[in-house]
């Protein structure tokens, strides 16, 4: 189809290049990533011109700002990157790229301020981090769901912008279950282990109880979250613990969720997602440039879904989500 809007692809700027996490991939699809990361109209707009990409929406790529331990740093690179990102893709191609703001969550106040700042004078649509943020220390982290993020959620909940839960890996210091199996870490399980269990967390807290309206995006189909949650729903009405939520624990994924295809190009899992949160809630994403346009638009132009449904997943439901304007 043409006129796709592709949800979760990534730039890296001039300071995240610290942050960038060792992949152990082949060379030459190394060299296509890195080359990826920094680059607009070489080879980025090319490649979407000739699989119908329309518009992406770009974000800081991993680790970004989350691995910074000094907060003030932090909160420095991700201002910078926002600027770049805003300068280098947006101002240059306006129908072309949007915005997911880096937020430095080490500090919640500076964070909402900086997503306001990109919303309202960068035109940002979003905010998108990787994962938790690390706090003082290589050593140390937190989830989003402690008391102390509630003034940053309720900022993102004023503004109305959906805020991207993308994937990062454990820390160094808590990775027993990984030992002796590197192959496990980063994008092949770690990710989707690390970033299914946060989106929980947020939904345990009571989060959407307190802010019914905050919208989260979490992409690669699911994380693996969707075929667990009756199991889930089962266990924890059981539990002596755990705080009492308003709705089941499913009903949270289909009212403040939305789930994108980034990096998982699978018919039956797409069928499943769509399944039990509805097609209104799926969006289109590559994981560019870590996965290749060609092959997720080859998967996703002819897999086996309604064509209504392929124009709400490739295009309408983040053109609504997004308040894009039709080019
Ligand atoms: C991704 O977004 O898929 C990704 C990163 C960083 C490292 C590897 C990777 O953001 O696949
Ligand atoms: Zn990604």
């Amino acid at each position: 189809m043409i006129g796709k809007i592709a949800l979760e692809e990534h730039f890296v700027s001039e300071d995240a290049k610290a942050y960038l996490p060792a992949l152990g991939v082949r060379p030459e699809v190394q060299k296509r990533i890195d080359d990826g990361l920094v680059d607009v109209e070489q080879y980025r707009l090319p490649d979407m011109d000739a699989h119908g990409v329309e518009m992406q929406l770009v974000s800081l790529t991993a680790d970004g700002v989350q691995i910074e331990p000094d907060r003030d740093k932090a909160a420095m690179i991700a201002s910078r990157a926002n600027d770049e990102l805003a300068e280098r893709f947006v101002a240059r191609h306006p129908t072309r790229f949007a915005g997911f703001a880096a937020v430095a969550l080490q500090d919640p106040k500076a964070a909402a301020d900086e997503l306001e700042r990109a919303v309202k004078q960068l035109g940002f649509v979003g905010a998108l981090a990787n994962g938790f943020s690390n706090i003082g220390d290589l050593d140390t982290g937190e989830y989003y769901d402690l008391r102390k993020f509630l003034p940053f959620w309720e900022r993102v909940a004023d503004l109305g912008v959906p805020f991207y839960l993308h994937p990062r890996g454990p820390l160094d210091s808590q990775q027993m279950i990984y030992d002796g199996h590197k192959e496990l870490l980063g994008p092949a399980w770690a990710f989707g282990v690390e970033t299914a269990t946060h989106a929980l967390r947020l939904i345990t807290s009571g989060l959407f109880d307190r802010f019914p309206k905050l919208t989260i995006v979490i992409g690669h189909l699911g994380e693996g979250l969707i075929p667990m949650m009756w199991r889930f729903q089962n266990r924890f009405d059981y539990a002596s613990f755990g705080r009492r939520l308003q709705k089941p624990v499913a009903q949270y994924l289909k009212d403040n969720f939305y789930i994108t295809t980034s990096g998982n190009f699978h018919t039956p899992t797409l069928l499943n997602v769509i399944a039990e949160i509805g097609a209104d809630r799926v969006m289109f994403a590559i994981d560019y440039p870590y996965e290749r346009t060609e092959q997720a638009v080859e998967w996703f132009d002819h897999c086996a879904i309604s064509e209504e449904d392929r124009q709400k997943i490739g295009r309408l439901n983040a053109q609504r989500l997004f308040k894009l304007s039709p080019a």
